[in-house]
Formats: structure tokens, sequence, C-alpha cells
């Protein structure tokens, strides 16, 4: 019995879906670039006057849509795999690493700090590497803010204190934009 073979367009066509959605998107990001990581001040702020162009944020307020944002630990000390944390330290990452907003849409987003015994922050940065705000994230905490993105583009986010690996984009979409 002669065996179908795969259609050669058919590989092509999952190839080339493959690349567009790798550049779309990207399931982890990049580490934070030396540009940001001289940012990382030592106080944490907020976006301010500066930045109301292109971010709003409240501690508070109205959302149109509301997302969690969790650490999780995938390596650590504690519960191992040990040959793992020696080989690359404790390693976390935030889940999800991809958000998609809407440019103008009210998006209040929630980090829960799911370690008992570690700090992370946030740094959020624009297109452009400039840092637009930073906040600490204590053991075991929830914090919201509501974020107002007024600006399309690819924003990065990373915890400064586990680089490279805890790192993720938000895609903010031109408002009318489908998904
Ligand atoms: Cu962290």
């Amino acid at each position: 019995m002669a065996k179908r073979r795969p259609s050669p367009l058919c590989g092509c066509s999952i190839v080339l879906l493959a690349v567009t959605l790798s550049g779309l998107c990207p399931l982890r990001a990049d580490a934070a670039p030396p540009k940001v990581m001289k940012q990382a001040a030592k106080h944490y702020f907020l976006p301010g006057p500066a930045q109301s162009h292109t971010l709003t944020v409240m501690a508070g307020g109205q959302a149109e849509n509301a997302i969690i944002v969790m650490t999780e630990a995938v390596a650590v000390k504690e519960t191992g795999p040990k040959q793992t944390v020696a080989k690359f330290g404790e390693v976390y990452e935030f889940v999800p690493p991809f958000i998609a907003v809407r440019e103008n849409q009210p998006t209040e987003l929630t980090f829960w700090n799911l370690q008992p015994d570690d700090d992370h922050d946030f740094m959020l940065a624009d297109p452009d590497s400039n840092v637009l705000m930073y906040v600490d994230l204590k053991p075991l905490t929830r914090n919201s803010y509501v974020f107002t993105f007024h600006k399309p583009g690819l924003y990065s986010f990373y915890c400064a204190i586990h680089q490279p690996e805890m790192s993720g984009q938000i895609l903010v979409l031109p408002r009318g934009e489908k998904p």
C-alpha cells in the first residue's frame, strides 16, 4: 500500500507559521539590555508626568480587563532539582511571560509573589528601553496596578533581581485591532 507523502506546501506553511508566530508571540523575552539595567534605580517609582504620554499607572481604580501575573519557581534550593540549581542557580519566571493589551484600555495587572522567602520586582521598559516604572514584589503578596498604555508597541518587563531568565513582554495593540 502506497504511503501518502506529506505535501511540501504543508511543511512550508508550518515553517512560515512558526516563524510568524515566533516573531509575534515570543514565549520568552530576552534579558534586560545594559541600558535598562543601568536605569534599575535603588528606589521604586511609578510613571510620572514625563511618561504620561506613553503610560499611565494607578495603584487602583476601574479597569476593563484584569490579568494575574504570578512568580513561579522553576528550580530553587528548597525543592531542587539540586543539579539544576547547582548549574543555573535558582531560576524563576513570570507566568504568563507574554501579555497583549489594547491601547488606551485600562488593564489591571495583579502580581502574585508566590514565594514565601524571595523578593521579586517589576521593571517595565518602553520599546526604546526607557524604564517607565519599577516596583518591588514582596514575598507572599499581591500587588495590583491599573495600566493604560497610550502608545502601541512591544514593551518589556523584567525582574531585575533574577536576570536574565525572569523577563516578559507586553504587546500593546492599536485600539481597533483584533489580535
Ligand atoms: Cu525575581
